[in-house]
């Protein structure tokens, strides 16, 4: 995501040196303060390498007919270029600082207004539902793309499992917070913990998925281990990820992006080519890996299965 992150310097240096290497230099002392804050903790003794090579391959999981009809992008894009600030603002700093995050032990709390609270143990949703390979797109709101072979299952299967009750209208989810196994969250960047929304239909929607891995294995570290939303139309930022708590409530959540800049991240946050972001087009993409410029679909390609949630709504207002 783009924002304006505050940062201490002093204005006045630039005055000082010319204004590209100041540049240069604030970036390398961020990155210093980064990786400083990660050598202080356990995780960094081994290498993001070493984590990806240990991610086990998940069994059971079936294909399904959710494949999009472009190149898939490669492992190493999926997992070198991503947007996880609890592990760094840059693109790279996920992969660089994914050791710190431990999958496990790790416990899904799933509550509010349902019949059945329960806790899920990872374990229990890696082999207690039906996993499929889902590829998708995924379309960032800063206008590039990938294509990413999902393994999940459908959202509505977990909350099927809690029996909402009727006046449970939203979900809401909630990331982990905690700030010795992230080193991101000891900045606020963002209000932590990282919340997103659903409506309840569109959560219960077939397309929307939980998912445990991609390209087979369970998922590395910088792309939400272990478990994280993943809403193939809309903007990456609802695909919440490292997910600890998915609650029922009835009125619409707050959520991390919309409550920085209202303006500029919706709720809904469909992805639609006709409603500018205020600060540029959304009407084309770069696909990771691709040199040309595509042109944004519509709901990101899933219009066919999705407009109807939105039948009537103004998706300028209800951006
Ligand atoms: N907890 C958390 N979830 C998050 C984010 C984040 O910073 N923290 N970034 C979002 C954004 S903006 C995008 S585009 C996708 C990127 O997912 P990927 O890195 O697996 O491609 O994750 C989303 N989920
Ligand atoms: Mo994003």
């Amino acid at each position: 995501m783009l924002i304006r992150i505050p940062r201490g310097s002093d204005p006045n240096s630039s005055e000082i040196t010319p204004e590209q290497v100041w540049r240069q230099r604030r970036r390398f002392v961020e990155a210093m303060g980064l990786a400083g804050i990660a050598l202080a903790t356990p995780g960094l003794a081994r290498t993001a390498a070493d984590c990806q090579k240990a991610l086990p391959r998940l069994k059971g999981v079936k294909p399904s007919r959710w494949k999009v009809n472009e190149p898939i992008n490669s492992f190493r894009d999926i997992t070198h270029y991503n947007n996880f600030y609890e592990l760094g603002t840059d693109k790279r700093d996920p992969a660089r600082f994914a050791c710190h995050l431990e999958p496990r032990p790790w416990t899904v709390v799933v509550d509010g207004l349902c019949e059945r609270p329960t806790r899920f143990d990872i374990d229990e949703l890696l082999t207690g539902f039906p996993l499929e390979e889902r590829i998708y797109r995924l379309r960032c709101v800063e206008a590039w793309s990938m294509v990413i072979p999902w393994v999940g299952f459908p959202l509505s299967l977990l909350l099927d499992r809690v029996k909402p009750l009727s006046s449970a209208k939203f979900v809401a989810f909630e990331s982990i917070y905690d700030p010795k196994m992230l080193p991101g969250q000891r900045r606020r960047v963002l209000d932590w913990p990282y919340r997103e929304g659903l409506r309840m239909d569109e959560a219960r929607h077939p397309l929307a998925i939980l998912a445990v891995g991609l390209y087979g294995k369970e998922l590395p570290r910088q792309n939400g281990a272990p478990v994280r939303l993943v809403v193939p139309w809309k903007y990456g930022f609802k695909s919440i990820k490292s997910i600890v708590r998915i609650s029922l409530v009835e009125k619409q959540p707050p959520t991390t992006w919309n409550r920085i800049a209202p303006d500029e991240y919706g709720f809904y946050a469909n992805v639609n080519p006709q409603v500018d972001h205020p600060r540029w087009s959304q009407k084309k993409e770069r696909r990771i890996g691709e040199f040309l410029r595509r042109e944004t679909l519509m709901f990101n390609g899933y219009e066919e299965e999705v407009a109807s949630l939105y039948r009537g709504m103004d998706l300028n207002r209800w951006y």
